[in-house]
């Protein structure tokens, strides 16, 4: 049996092997993937994972969410699993590391104990989350949040995606509703390895990220109710233009998160016109504001800033606003023990690091509601991601993988 030193480390080539095989599935159009949450490419996915779990000796649980727990037994029957999760869904223009790293980077962390023969005291249990982007069915982390109690699976099972079907048909349809209740599962820790999906690594030239915080979100739907006309004959003084409402708006979140630099972002991302013809003035425009800081204080701020004053633009124009908040966490702080242990895997393995706060969200946001969590993070080419041109180093990927198995080990404790 290996003692575990500095010198254990993953097997690159299968890591990454693993890493372009899940990526053939849901290709997108650009060299990423669109393996949407639900789907039937998810499914596909899902089946890939289970088949290289399953032969490397993991037994699969699956709860009424659909998220895959697969389970290497530890020598200790009474002590909670170590957990190591991220997703397998995609955007639908998204790349081929966001999450699927993680996934992959916890099964190659079991693979690599079971070459070197290492027994650890807890056991480990590799997690695939159901819905963790949330571009199908908002909000994201959405089976995780399910999980640790801040969503009802009747909210979740309700949420429909922009053709009107429901998470809980959808998942029924592809046959992944598991038989576990939802959050009956207790964690010892929870590690997630994830690329950063920012500049800064890459900029500083550091390969590891230690990520001490994740920065908070709110996801604001606005409604703004127009009145369709025609484009052509009805005068300007005549319009009741959700429109132009909508843009509006949008200017003033940008305007918002520039007054509160450093540490917060605003924008929005997906705008939905009714009827969405070229000569009809929009009657309905739906789209949601993603706002995102560290700060507790600016993050709820600028919520309030952005409602009061699109309420005051859309009365301007004698248009109609409802506003519903679809999304939330607050900034989340990660487990210091657990933040100390991927410091030490770093020094020990030789790489640079760095702290970092998470700009992105992430299921640990929601396991660290629940057990003591933690992230672990990879430079991105450009800090590009949720664009199908996201790309890593093998170098990268093997390094962060290198430290989540020393991190793992640690907590989870060599059997005597
Ligand atoms: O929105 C996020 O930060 C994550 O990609 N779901
Ligand atoms: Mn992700
Ligand atoms: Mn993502």
């Amino acid at each position: 049996m290996a003692a575990p030193g500095e010198n254990m480390r993953v097997n690159a080539d299968r890591l990454w092997d693993s890493l372009m095989e899940m990526a053939k599935i849901g290709p997108g159009i650009a060299g990423g993937n669109n393996r949407q949450t639900l789907t039937d490419a998810d499914a596909e996915g899902r089946r890939l994972f289970q088949s290289w779990c399953e032969a490397a000796s993991l037994t699969m649980g699956v709860d009424t969410m659909g998220t895959m727990f697969m389970t290497r037994p530890g020598t200790d029957p009474d002590a909670l699993p170590v957990y190591v999760g991220s997703h397998l869904d995609t955007q639908p223009t998204g790349g081929k590391y966001d999450g699927v790293l993680g996934v992959l980077s916890g099964l190659e962390v079991v693979r690599s104990m079971n070459d070197l023969g290492i027994r650890t005291k807890h056991p480990i249990v590799v997690t695939n989350w159901t819905n963790e982007e949330g571009a199908r069915f908002a909000p994201a982390m959405l089976a995780s949040g399910v999980f640790a109690g801040v969503h009802t699976q009747d909210y979740a099972y309700q949420r429909k995606d922009p053709e009107g079907k429901t998470f809980g048909d959808e998942l029924q349809r592809i046959g992944w509703v598991g038989d576990e209740e939802v959050g009956a599962r207790k964690m010892h820790a929870y590690f997630e390895y994830h690329i950063e999906q920012g500049p800064i690594l890459e900029a500083e030239e550091k390969q590891i990220g230690v990520v001490t915080h994740c920065q908070g979100l709110w996801w604001l739907e606005f409604t703004l109710t127009g009145r369709e006309a025609h484009t052509g004959s009805t005068p300007m003084t005549m319009r009741v233009n959700a429109g132009l409402a909508m843009a509006r708006i949008m200017e003033m979140v940008q305007a918002v998160a520039m007054e509160n630099q450093p540490g917060a972002v605003g924008g929005v991302g997906q705008v939905f016109f009714a009827p969405n013809s070229r000569n009809v003035l929009p009657g309905k425009v739906v789209f949601t504001v993603d706002i995102r800081s560290p700060d507790q204080g600016k993050l709820d701020g600028m919520r309030a800033r952005i409602e009061s004053e699109a309420a005051a633009i859309c009365a301007a124009l004698g248009v109609g606003c409802s506003i519903e908040a679809v999304g939330h966490f607050d900034p989340v702080t990660f487990d210091p023990t657990l933040v100390a242990a991927v410091r030490k895997a770093a020094e020990d393995l030789g790489y640079s690091h760095m702290n970092l706060i998470s700009g992105a969200g992430h299921d640990a946001c929601w396991a660290a509601k629940v057990a003591p969590a933690t992230m672990i993070m990879c430079p991105c080419v450009g800090g590009l991601s949720h664009n199908e041109a996201e790309d890593i180093s093998k170098e990268w990927a093997t390094a962060g993988a290198d430290v989540l198995l020393h991190a793992v080990i640690e907590t989870a404790g060599i059997a005597e």
